[in-house]
């Protein structure tokens, strides 16, 4: 069956959410609460939500060092997400894991991951039993343009398309990978002609339109659901910030990077919203506050929850506690 069409104010809560998440994150992160490395997805956000929208709830997905949206997107709760970016025993992970490492395989999240292009390989797994097992559920890895130039990628890709795996490969082309840009890496401009080589179908969409990635990941998904095999899905977006807080983005120009914050994927949804579905400002006011207000709510439970117990260290390396929130 038909993925139903979702509600388009909803896709514009999860935007905002994610949006909102990413910049209290970065505000934390210099207030001290937050530790570490963020590589915000701020400007990716329509992927993340048009493609979890076309997913049902025990699909699963994998993602990438940039993953707070993707997480958001399936289901992820902000309140242990930040919890877990504050090193806090509350967290994802028992604050033990951070950004790179959020988990919650009830939510169908098999993992955000440091190492480039290393969700794919595990997404096609997901698939692999899937299809083993009979049961029509998807798997759907998301990764950037640098991952596509990995072996892991392509290793993965062709044993999708030889076994007509039920997997969709979205690649969040964001043009860069850290500092260097796409011209540079890869000798064609667009990444999902690279499906080819592996015998399924690869298609481009403007990765800042909600709408139009709903609508690609869903004839996606509906294909493998079939037994139809994998689809590669280009998404062209671009990441406002820097790759990680802190980047000196020398590599790119003011100009380019106004151009693209013209084309701001919440921005547009919301403008669309207003024009095209007659849905008045004010009820789009209320529900950016609040998704201010739940964020204020993650912080303060973040700021609250104690550190991790030393003797938990050992806890969660091994099988025993795999799977999701581990206190
Ligand atoms: C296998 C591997 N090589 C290199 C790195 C260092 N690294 C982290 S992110 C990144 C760039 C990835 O670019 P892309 O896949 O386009 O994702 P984006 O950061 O643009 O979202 C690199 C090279 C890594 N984490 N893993
Ligand atoms: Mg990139």
């Amino acid at each position: 069956m038909s993925m139903p069409d979702p509600e388009p104010i909803e896709l514009y809560r999860r935007m905002v959410l994610i949006r909102e998440f990413e910049l209290r994150a970065i505000n934390e992160r210099k207030s001290g609460l937050i530790p570490g490395f963020i590589h915000s997805c701020v400007g990716q956000e329509a992927t993340a939500v048009g493609a979890c929208a076309a997913l049902r709830a025990d699909d699963v997905i994998t993602s990438t060092h940039r993953g707070h949206g993707h997480l958001i997107a399936k289901g992820g709760e902000p309140k242990y997400m930040m919890a877990e970016l504050a090193a806090r025993s509350t967290g994802y992970c028992g604050g033990k894991g951070g950004s790179l490492h959020m988990t919650d395989f009830d939510l169908g999240i098999l993992g955000a991951n440091g190492i480039v292009a290393g969700g794919i390989p595990v997404a096609v797994g997901a698939a692999l039993a899937f299809q083993m097992r009979g049961e029509d559920r998807v798997a759907l890895a998301f990764f950037g343009d640098g991952a596509v130039n990995e072996g892991a990628f392509h290793e993965a890709a062709n044993l999708a398309g030889l076994w007509k795996l039920p997997v969709i490969f979205f690649c969040e082309n964001n043009l860069y990978g850290e500092g260097t840009p796409q011209h540079r890496q890869a000798p064609v401009p667009d990444l999902s002609i690279r499906s080819a080589g592996s015998g399924f179908p690869g298609v481009i969409v403007d990765g800042n339109d909600v709408l139009a990635v709903f609508e690609a990941t869903r004839e996606a998904v509906e294909r493998a659901r079939m037994g139809g095999g994998p689809t590669f899905i280009e998404g062209k977006t671009y990441r406002f910030r820097g790759h990680y807080e802190g980047d000196p983005m020398v590599y790119r120009s003011r100009e380019e990077m106004a151009e693209w914050r013209q084309r701001c994927p919440v921005a547009a949804h919301r403008k669309w919203l207003e024009e095209s579905e007659g849905v008045e400002p004010a009820t789009l006011t209320a529900l950016e506050a609040e998704v201010h207000e739940s964020l204020d709510e993650a912080v303060a439970f973040a700021a609250a929850s104690p550190a991790p117990a030393p003797e938990t260290a050992l806890d969660g390396v091994y099988g025993d506690t795999h799977g999701g929130r581990v206190f």
